[in-house]
């Protein structure tokens, strides 16, 4: 049996419930700076939340829900000015008012740094809002926890394209077998899938808690606190009230069995 060596980690719906109050509120706030008169709610977000990556998100909502937008010169070059604002916006609120990880993230970061697990992160989301998230909710050196931060356009192809899990591998010198990746999307879970990682841990959210998650090997609420014990959703009875570093190794070589 492969021994369990890192833990690969999504950001956003993962780490923390970025979306809604992030993501959306930047893009709105780029938006309106702009002087432009969309607004996305929490509703019309939650459909656009289908297509990763903000220039690729910003360009289906003008397909569908704005056929008739133009401007002068090239429409990829103003979404992409459009959405360097949109990141600026972010990296403020991250930074005031912040936002919180979910239940279990930090103290199982710590405890995997504890059993000497390497961490990494594969994610859609722009290199710099990484960072503004983990400098601000979790320490200010936080990015040296990971060893590869793998984000954004780093992969032409993004979620649920494998690509970005497979680019983090290669960098840690990494087989599959030897992984154990962290995924709140139905995107997501085919990213990991596709790149070869069997161990998948699936903590679910408002936005995709009715996606399909066949392909994880357990999918629970949140990670679990002490007092906040997390709930199974799906998959087999191998956690008990936290995910801890004994759970991750079980979860593992179940999926490898
Ligand atoms: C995250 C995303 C990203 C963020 C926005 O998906 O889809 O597009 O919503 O980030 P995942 P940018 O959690 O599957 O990685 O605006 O920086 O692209
Ligand atoms: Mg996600």
């Amino acid at each position: 049996m492969a021994e369990l060596k890192a833990l690969i980690f999504d950001v956003d719906g993962t780490l923390a419930d970025t979306e809604r109050d992030g993501h959306r509120v930047a893009f709105n706030k780029a938006f309106a700076e702009a002087g432009l008169d969309w607004e996305w709610s929490v509703e019309v977000y939650g459909e656009l939340l289908r297509v990763t990556g903000g220039k690729e998100r910003i360009k289906y909502y003008l397909e569908k829900y704005r056929p008739d937008f133009s401007v002068d010169g090239d429409l990829d070059a103003f979404i992409a000015g459009l959405h360097a604002a949109k990141t600026e916006f972010y990296k403020a609120l991250m930074a005031d008012p912040g936002l919180p990880l979910r239940p279990g993230v930090e103290r199982l970061l710590r405890e995997a740094r504890d059993a000497g697990l390497r961490l990494a992160i594969a994610t859609t989301t722009t290199p710099a809002n990484v960072t503004a998230l983990l400098r601000n909710s979790l320490a200010e050196d936080a990015e040296d926890w990971f060893e590869v931060i793998a984000a954004g356009d780093i992969v032409p192809a993004k979620k649920p394209a494998p690509d970005i899990y497979v680019w983090a591998m290669e960098k840690m010198k990494l087989s599959p077998e030897h992984c154990l990746a962290f995924e709140d999307s139905d995107n997501g879970v085919r990213s990991v899938v596709g790149s070869g990682i069997r161990a998948l841990l699936v903590t679910v959210n408002d936005y995709t808690r009715d996606h399909d998650f066949s392909g994880a090997t357990v999918v629970v609420d949140h990670l679990g606190e002490p007092g906040k014990p997390c709930r199974i959703i799906q998959g087999p009875d191998l956690i008990r009230k936290q995910v801890d570093v004994d759970a991750l190794k079980a979860i593992h070589a179940h999926a490898l069995s």
